[in-house]
């Protein structure tokens, strides 16, 4: 359903950054499981260049039952480039869900100015992609932009629409890199340590696919991935305290 998609932004990476491979903890780089007659499997890579720090993307393969494309990438500490977010979830052909943002790491106007307002033309050009659903785990004024494009969808859309869309987004993503000036203060680039782990800690304890993943390969197995691989900066016992 979304090989097309990984594919064509595994082509884009290789041919635009000099990328080298950033480990995956042990266990965590494939899994596999069978219930009943779903076989599943979970597949990540992950890399990292002098651009961007970690660029990682899982593919979940549950045949007819699920289809995912998930990925996040963070821009080296020294950028204060939004997160480049991908979320393309299939259930059963029939649902079928997608996410696609530059998640903004500040929400300042001239933040704003720069990083959000380019993404404008793409989106009102997939308008039926920016749907403005309600969210149920996240809010929608933290880490998402207001050009986000998140819809329920069918597969002829995603084929005939989103596959453009995500292309401009990605093309839109890698030109504000090229354009962005390197950070050179300390204080600058703490700032974006800071809040690239808040991030982190902010998307573990709201992740929705826990359930998925535990699912399919155990609640302990779920955990790891997500504190230990997908949002490795966040720590699980930060969960209590931010409720503060
Ligand atoms: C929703 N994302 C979801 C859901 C699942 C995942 C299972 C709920 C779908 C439903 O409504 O039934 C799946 N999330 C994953 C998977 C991974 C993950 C498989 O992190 C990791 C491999 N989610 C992201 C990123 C974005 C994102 C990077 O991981 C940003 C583009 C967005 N996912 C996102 C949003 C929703 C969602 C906005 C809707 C949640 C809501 O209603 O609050």
């Amino acid at each position: 359903m979304f090989a097309s998609f990984k594919e064509y932004l595994e082509e884009e990476l290789f041919s635009h950054f000099d990328l080298q491979s950033r480990p995956i903890p042990p266990g965590l780089e494939f899994n596999q499981s069978d219930r009943g007659k779903t076989h599943a499997t979970i597949q990540s890579w992950c890399y990292q260049c002098t651009q961007l720090r970690k660029i990682r993307y899982t593919y979940i393969d549950a045949g007819a039952m699920a289809q995912v494309f998930n990925s996040v990438i963070y821009p080296a500490h020294n950028y204060d480039l939004p997160l480049l977010g991908i979320d393309f979830l299939s259930f059963g052909k029939k649902k079928i869900l997608v996410v696609l943002d530059f998640q903004p790491l500040f929400r300042d106007r001239a933040y704003q100015e720069k990083y959000i307002e380019p993404m404008r033309t793409i989106r009102d050009k997939y308008n039926e992609l920016a749907q403005n659903l309600e969210m149920k785990f996240y809010d929608a004024n933290q880490y998402f932009s207001k050009y986000l494009l998140f819809a329920k969808t069918d597969q002829e859309t995603v084929v005939k629409r989103l596959f453009p869309a995500y292309q401009e987004y990605i093309q839109l993503y890698w030109q504000i890199l090229a354009d962005a000036e390197p950070l050179t203060k300390p204080e600058e680039i703490q700032r974006i340590v800071k809040t690239q782990k808040e991030y982190d800690q902010y998307s573990a304890d709201r992740d929705p696919a826990h359930g998925l993943f535990s699912s399919y390969f155990g609640e302990e197995w779920a955990s790891k991935f997500l504190y230990e691989f997908l949002f490795e900066d966040a720590s699980p016992l930060a969960v209590a305290s931010s409720h503060h």
